[in-house]
């Protein structure tokens, strides 16, 4: 998970703590006399090195002088690293909006402080940790749905019905299979509502996980109104006192205008207590744009982000919520029924940011 940008951040850190673009020192070069530059000595290649010691305290000479074993960062150092991550963050799909702010952000915390030449590695680190830190935590806090669920059962107050919506194959029916999942294990009563009435075989899809957790389904032809689907959905789960009433839908282009009053007849029919769009971590900028798109005409809750375990990237992890101002609700991590993890920003720093140096 994410180890194409784990990777380059390890290497725009360790190119910094290792002077790997300090330039040549000048008095050594003219000190040596004309013959030594005839035949220069090769000069060791700091980036090809293991991050020991000698590195380490060869680079903080090369940063500035060290006073009592801290050192200042240089602005052009900053820069070079900075220049690094931004193009690792890019790269990545973290959304342009995303990246400028936490590279200020990093800006601030290198430049302001000492770091200890011992520990400069991790020190770096610590930094970049706290702008990813600052970032994941900008989006306001995301609904707990299954304590939501549990509350408003504990109350009466049901049937509680989550609505499901998203462009095809981003994992709308396996997500919903992993909420019926979890909810039943919590001895929550759901039933899932068939409501992508328009791809073939979607029907039967549901009907096979929903068979394999346990969960009845209501259904009915292609084609028909998946407005009525989830109606009738809501009266069963009424009639039989059940929970939870799961809505799947159908996904097609997102300004697509017949889905687009399609969702929306499903929102003003079924009155979903909380709408929540999958979409798919690899699938790079194009989620913001449609999580855009189409929280202009209905209102979304939440974002269920899947595929993380097929994403050597990670940007949206790091950034849709920020930029889209919609929280990430969970991540999914498999297409087993309990691969599925609550978001939280610890989640998503361990899963981008390499170990640090102690710990490799
Ligand atoms: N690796 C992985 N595959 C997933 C995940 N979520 C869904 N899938 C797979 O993605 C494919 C499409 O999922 P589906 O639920 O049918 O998408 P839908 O069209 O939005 O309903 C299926 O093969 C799923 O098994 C996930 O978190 N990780
Ligand atoms: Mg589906």
């Amino acid at each position: 998970m994410f180890e194409s940008l784990k990777k380059k951040i390890a290497g725009a850190v360790k190119g910094l703590v290792a002077g790997e673009e300090a330039q040549p020192e000048a008095e050594s070069d003219a000190a040596a006399g004309p013959a030594a530059q005839a035949a220069p000595e090769p000069r060791p290649e700091p980036a090809a090195k293991a991050l020991d010691e000698t590195v380490r305290l060869n680079a903080a000479t090369k940063i500035v002088k060290a006073f009592g074993g801290r050192i200042r960062l240089k602005d052009n150092e900053i820069d070079d690293f900075l220049g690094k991550v931004r193009v690792s963050l890019l790269q990545s799909d973290v959304a342009l909006g995303a990246v400028e702010p936490m590279l200020e952000d990093m800006r601030g915390r290198l430049s302001s402080a000492d770091f200890s030449t011992k520990g400069l590695y991790d020190e770096i680190l610590g930094a970049v940790r706290q702008s990813l830190l600052d970032t994941l935590s900008s989006a306001k806090p995301g609904i707990d749905v299954f304590k939501h669920v549990s509350e408003k059962a504990a109350a009466g107050a049901i049937p509680v019905s989550i609505l499901f919506v998203g462009p095809n194959g981003t994992g709308k029916t396996t997500t919903i299979g992993k909420f019926a999942y979890r909810f039943k294990s919590m001895g929550i009563a759901c039933v899932i509502s068939a409501s992508d009435t328009f791809r073939a075989a979607a029907i039967e899809q549901t009907e096979y996980h929903a068979n394999r957790i346990g969960v009845p389904v209501v259904k009915s032809r292609y084609g028909a109104d998946p407005a009525s689907v989830a109606f009738d959905a809501i009266a069963y789960a009424k009639a039989r006192g059940l929970q939870v009433v799961l809505i799947d839908s159908a996904g097609r282009q997102e300004t697509n205008k017949n889905l687009i009053s399609e969702m929306q007849k499903i929102v003003r029919v079924a009155k979903p207590d909380i709408t929540i769009f999958v979409g798919e971590s690899t699938a790079g900028g194009v989620i913001a744009d449609q999580v855009a798109e189409l929280s202009r005409h209905i209102r979304i809750d939440g974002i269920v982000l899947t595929k993380l375990d097929c994403d050597a990237r990670g940007g949206n992890a790091i950034s849709i919520a920020a930029v889209t101002g919609i929280p990430v609700l969970f991540f999914g991590v498999g297409e087993g029924y309990d691969a599925m993890v609550p978001f939280s920003p610890e989640f998503v720093i361990d899963a981008v940011l390499p170990k640090n140096n102690k710990a490799t």
